[in-house]
């Protein structure tokens, strides 16, 4: 059995395009060295003292973990030296690190948005966490960044992916022409490709949702979730429900197996929990690029509108027909509600 490297990948990638001069390259593979930093931290959390909590918050008045902040480190500080990157935003930074000025790097030609360890407060328990991240081109030639370059949406992107530490560590990511996954192999410390080609089922029989918000729900979400559990063969339900709490495995099961994951608005976070710039559009970007949607309930994630780096917006992603079904559900809801 033949064996290919993320790096072979990328290089054979890039020989498609004769003008590329190997700066996203270069990109890339720093991603790839961040994340086998990160994979050894994780995977003898149990064994340094690098578990449990930091003792500080990161700007969204979460408690950091040890790791959260050793991957943020890692991530930002390798990006930062590749010299590719003209800004780094980080879940765990309230502003972005802008390297457009002359004293920096002011060749950079892309914006890298990236949640370092997502689902971490899920470390202690040995649950799988991840990094997800998002690429983006600048749109101004040159010089100091402009508004447009931050307001590109999730469309846009050049590239994104994520990293998931579980059982094992993998790489998956898309630059628009369809979604690789590459497993580590810690032996030869090489990324190596094992799921070429990744399309999500189109229908699934999982759904992936925190239940115990049920009563801030909308009446559409509330009755998809019905949907869920009533019973037809045809349509492979009751579904069965799994959620990890941890954003990347939940949705890398259902990227593999099918189903669907939720995090709608609920009272306490009525534009949702998650984040547009470093969780959401990345995700959207990998589901629909392996034949997937993902939407707010109102309208595709790829197509909001981004005013501010960690604002947040409501995520129902996964197997098209699931995510179409419960489009239907929030569709009827606001048809009653205008003919009421
Ligand atoms: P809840 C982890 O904190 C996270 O950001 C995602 O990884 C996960 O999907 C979600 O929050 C879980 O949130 O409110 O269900 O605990």
């Amino acid at each position: 059995m033949s064996i290919q490297t993320l790096e072979q990948f990328i290089t054979e990638q890039q020989t498609q395009f004769p003008q590329a001069k190997g700066e996203f390259t270069r990109l890339l593979q720093s991603i790839s060295l961040a994340a086998k930093i990160v994979h050894r931290e994780v995977n003898k959390a149990g064994l340094a003292d690098i578990l449990g909590k930091q003792g500080s918050q990161n700007i969204q008045g979460e408690e950091q973990q040890k790791l959260d902040v050793f991957a943020d480190y890692y991530f930002l500080d390798i990006l930062k030296k590749a010299g590719e990157c003209c800004y780094l935003a980080s879940e765990e930074h309230e502003d972005g690190l802008d390297l457009s000025s002359p004293s920096h790097y002011p060749n950079g030609k892309y914006m890298v948005y990236f949640d370092p360890l997502d689902g971490s407060s899920n470390i202690d328990a040995n649950v799988s966490v991840g990094t997800i991240f998002s690429i983006y081109r600048r749109v101004s030639p040159s010089g100091e960044l402009q508004d447009e370059d931050f307001a590109q949406t999730g469309r846009q992107q050049v590239a994104a992916g994520y990293v998931i530490y579980g059982s094992s560590t993998m790489l998956v990511y898309s630059t628009g022409k369809g979604v690789n996954g590459f497993t580590l192999d810690p032996s030869i410390g090489e990324f190596c490709l094992s799921h070429p080609q990744l399309r999500i089922p189109e229908l699934g029989k999982t759904y992936s949702i925190n239940e115990s918000n049920y009563n801030q729900f909308s009446a559409g979400i509330k009755q998809y979730l019905q949907f869920c559990k009533n019973q037809d063969p045809a349509t492979q339900r009751p579904y069965t429900s799994r959620y990890i709490g941890s954003l990347v495995a939940d949705f890398h099961r259902n990227l593999i197996q099918g189903g669907i994951f939720l995090y709608p608005e609920t009272s306490t976070y009525p534009n949702g929990k998650l984040r547009l710039m470093y969780e959401c559009n990345p995700l959207a970007f990998i589901a629909e690029q392996a034949g997937g949607k993902a939407s707010t309930g109102f309208l595709p994630i790829l197509d909001i509108q981004p005013n501010a780096l960690h604002q947040r917006c409501p995520l129902i992603i996964g197997s098209v027909r699931m995510v179409e079904e419960v489009l239907l559900y929030v569709k009827e809801e606001v048809e009653l509600i205008l003919n009421s």
